[in-house]
């Protein structure tokens, strides 16, 4: 009897942190000068996705337009999470929008591609 509550606790409690944590895919994506890490993730339209966008050096900045998220700043040594949920398939990239290093000056911005699958 003891064993069948103890079960129906643990059931109860992995469904909640499901709830809680309703997210579908989520992803770390470390942003560097030189480039971001991963710099390509894949998605299935209709996901709820949640990006941590963690800079390991300078303020970074990164604009998911097409998601319909504002620009946000991703702060130096410091991390942002967005999250969306990807609403039409498609190839998308998405460079840094604030001057890190040179290599905005000579179009090899770090960028994350993110493609939506159907
Ligand atoms: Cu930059």
């Amino acid at each position: 009897m003891a064993r069948k509550i103890f079960m129906m606790i643990f059931a109860a409690s992995l469904l909640f942190s499901h709830i809680a944590n309703s997210q579908d895919a989520s992803f770390d994506i470390k942003a560097a000068k030189d480039r971001w890490e991963p710099s390509s993730i894949t998605i299935k339209k209709g996901e709820k996705v949640s990006i941590k966008f963690i800079s390991v050096d300078v303020d970074h900045a990164v604009e998911l337009g097409e998601f319909g998220l504002k620009k946000v700043l991703i702060p130096e040594k410091d991390s942002v999470t967005l999250e969306f949920t990807a609403t039409k398939t498609g190839t998308f990239s998405f460079p840094c929008i604030k001057y890190c290093s040179w290599r905005h000056l000579v179009g090899a911005r770090p960028r994350l591609e993110i493609k939506v699958v159907e």
